[in-house]
């Protein structure tokens, strides 16, 4: 006994040590189960749910049983029991439609007529719970849901929800490299580990699943747009299965990035051209080889002649020559082709911000059925602010697919708190009047705008080998709600927060309250603090960290934040409108209306559209350039705030995540400085007037702000080689 207790106990040791420090380092991300608080609330779940009615079969539903295991049994704090009967008294009832018994059946027809696609329904009725769908993977988001419902301890009775996702692609872009960087990411390494690949399977792997799967996101493109052909080959194939296969039953399809040249890098032939025939038939045989291996497989992200990557230009073809060559290969097998529009080019002198409206826009209804153009939120790259794309309702017949971002290139990295559901929103609520007032950003993702057939929403992931996944104990909120955004482009921001706050740490209003108004401002605080009043791309050089507005030298015009500022000693800002490089003319009349008149431009947007004097009178009343100084200050002012905040939260976290958070913010304050004296003293150089009284002294020199360097800085991989 005694020996076994010797040898045991290191294991022990190590098992509660490694569960203790992934609970207390976030780990579980927002399926953090915890004990119902409540003893009536934990009284009335336990009578309605320990016994739970499943007889259907499926690798789905293994892993439903699996998640309430675990998830009720920690709920509840008891041993969940799985039966095949329904029986008289209460019970949870997880079948497909056409499974419920009659009687069942016919209480809630009227729901079960409404359900399609992936949706679910979760009814209390009499005394079981239901949660029904027309297939398994909608059971699976319905346990999810009851799951989460039950987190934020929200009562059974008459529980009524009917959810039907209402776009079709929801799916994570990673940047991941094959040697395990990741491009713009700031979460440790690559969460693939592809040397690895396929024996040994990570059990982060199935984690990344639940959590996906749990917001309804079912699918992955698991490697960088910036693409390397390898993963075409059938070694990286093989591995690509064995991740297929840890995400099938979570209803999650794998995806890779397609690099346009791999015709001639991996099949020896001499050109990529998708108009020669030996180019079509080789991605014709590739396409067949993966699905030979992956069945399910979603098909290729594509990102070409953009930024130096290969594409159908090389050889005189058009966006539309190259993505149908790969939609052919992919058709018999039901698989899709996402091109991405970020296109911007060194040879065209036009504005970057109207490049790919350009190159688009005119292709509108050439592309297959089986093509989603994939097109950032804005046209410029993932600004901390950006009017929404004007790609966005003027392709009626090409189904465009919405590119936002999670991980925080422009945005702080995995340092600064910024939660971006609150830019998720602002776009997709943005109105693009192709079809007069009502036409939503929002519309044109699900479709029903033109009515498209297919939809999607894509999320570059801030997700890596981090403990806590993302880096930033909030940046999991970005996730969360880059998923739920994606099932349904309406939520809004503040109920995405509240869930995220509740599941992740506790349904105590003493927390939640304050701590979700740091969320939903922390949005507006870092667009005041690195970019007010619409500036724009003013980062500096190419790891895009902190500010940068003086940098003036690089080889493409368009990489240089003097492009974007354009400030002078006359003034600042880009002018969009028609005396300047009349982008505004990609919008609807409506809109490049708006834009178009300083006077009914929103402020947050003037700088984009407009070059001001520096004393253009602001709605406040103040002068351009005191505006200017008092956002940036207020957005230290707010960053202060949230550090106030967030020092009495220490009941309600636990210590390693308060510690983290504690010291991000302290980081981030410094940096908020950092932001507003850098940017304020460049541009008193052309303005050449005193900072406004409300504005704090700078604490450095110009020339100490301009020195700074950073060689290091995570997620440029090409740095390292
Ligand atoms: C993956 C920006 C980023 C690049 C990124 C590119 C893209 O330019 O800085 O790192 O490349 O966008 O979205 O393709």
């Amino acid at each position: 006994m005694f020996i076994l207790c010797k040898r045991l106990f290191p294991a022990l040791f190590l098992f509660l040590w490694f569960t203790v420090s992934h609970a207390q380092g976030g780990y579980e991300l927002w399926l953090n189960y915890r004990k119902t608080e409540n003893p009536e609330t934990l009284e009335h779940y336990r009578t309605h749910l320990l016994s739970v009615v499943m007889d259907e079969n499926s690798e789905t539903v293994d892993a439903i049983r699996e998640e309430l295991s675990t998830g009720l049994g920690l709920m509840l704090d008891s041993t969940v029991s799985f039966i095949s009967e329904i029986p008289e008294k209460n019970s949870l009832v997880i079948r497909k439609t056409e499974n419920l018994p009659s009687g069942l059946r016919n209480t809630l027809k009227k729901d079960i007529a409404t359900i399609e696609n992936d949706g679910f329904l979760i009814r209390a009725s009499g005394n079981t719970v239901i949660i029904t769908a027309r297939k398994d993977v909608g059971l699976l988001y319905g346990t999810f849901r009851l799951l989460h419902h039950l987190q934020q301890g929200l009562p059974l009775r008459n529980l009524r929800i009917l959810d039907i996702p209402k776009t079709d692609i929801r799916v994570l872009n990673h940047w991941d490299n094959l040697d395990r960087t990741v491009e713009r990411g700031y979460a440790g390494a690559s969460i693939w580990k592809w040397h690895r690949l396929p024996g040994y399977i990570d059990p982060r792997y199935k984690d990344y699943a639940r959590a996906n799967a749990s917001v309804g996101i079912n699918g992955t493109v698991l490697t960088n747009v910036n693409a390397s052909a390898l993963v075409l080959t059938p070694a990286y194939i093989e591995k690509v299965a064995a991740l297929a296969e840890v995400f099938r039953p979570y209803g999650i399809k794998v995806y890779l990035t397609a690099r346009f040249s791999a015709p001639m890098e991996i099949g020896g032939l001499q050109t990529a051209d998708p108009l020669d025939p030996g180019v079509r038939q080789w991605w014709r045989d590739k396409v067949d080889e993966i699905y030979k291996t992956i069945p399910d497989f979603g098909g290729f992200l594509v990102k070409a002649n953009s930024e130096g990557q290969p594409g159908p230009q090389n050889y005189g073809r058009s966006h539309v020559d190259g993505a149908n060559m790969m939609a052919e290969a992919m058709a018999p097998h039901g698989g899709i082709v996402m091109w991405r529009a970020f296109v911007y080019s060194e040879h065209d002198t036009t504005d970057r911000a109207k490049q790919a409206y350009n190159e688009f826009v005119p292709l509108d209804g050439k592309f297959m059925e089986n093509v989603l153009v994939q097109v950032k939120n804005g046209a410029i790259d993932f600004q901390p602010r950006e009017p929404f794309h004007p790609m966005f309702g003027a392709m009626p017949h090409t189904p465009l697919m919405m590119e936002f971002q999670m991980t925080q290139e422009y945005l702080g990295f995995s340092t600064h708190l910024v939660f971006l559901p609150k830019l998720y929103e602002e776009v997709l609520q943005s109105d693009t009047y192709r079809h007069g007032k009502g036409s939503l950003v929002a519309r044109v993702v699900d479709g029903t705008l033109d009515n498209k057939k297919i939809s999607g929403m894509a999320g570059v992931a801030n997700i890596g080998s981090d403990i806590n996944w993302t880096g930033h104990p909030f940046a999991q909120a970005n996730w969360y709600g880059f998923g739920r955004l994606a099932w349904d482009p309406y939520l809004s921001a503040s109920q995405i927060a509240d869930e995220w706050l509740r599941l992740t740490f506790t349904n105590d209003n003493n927390f939640i309250k304050p701590v979700k108004n740091i969320m939903l401002e922390s949005h507006e605080t870092v667009v005041d603090y690195m970019t007010p009043l619409g500036l724009h791309h003013i980062m500096d050089t190419g790891h895009h960290y902190g500010p940068g507005p003086w940098v003036g030298n690089l080889s493409r015009p368009e990489w240089n934040p003097v492009y974007y500022h354009k400030a002078d000693t006359a003034g600042i800002g880009f002018d969009r409108t028609p005396s300047g490089s009349n982008a505004t003319a990609q919008y609807a009349g409506e809109v490049a209306a708006t834009f178009n008149n300083v006077k009914t431009c929103p402020e947050k947007f003037l700088l984009w559209f407009h070059h001001l004097p520096w004393d253009y009178k602001l709605q406040s009343g103040n002068t351009l350039w005191d505006g200017l100084g008092i956002r940036y200050q207020e957005g230290v002012n707010r960053v202060r705030e949230a550090q106030k905040t967030w020092a009495v939260m220490e009941p309600y976290v636990n210590k390693q995540q308060f510690e983290e958070v504690r010291m991000l913010l302290g980081i981030q304050h410094e940096e908020a400085q950092w932001w507003r004296d850098a940017c304020m003293l460049y541009f008193q150089t052309f303005s050449k007037q005193p900072f406004p009284e409300e504005m704090e002294t700078p604490l450095h020199s110009l020339e100490y702000y301009r020195s700074l360097k950073f060689p290091y800085a995570p997620g440029i991989s090409p740095q390292w080689h």
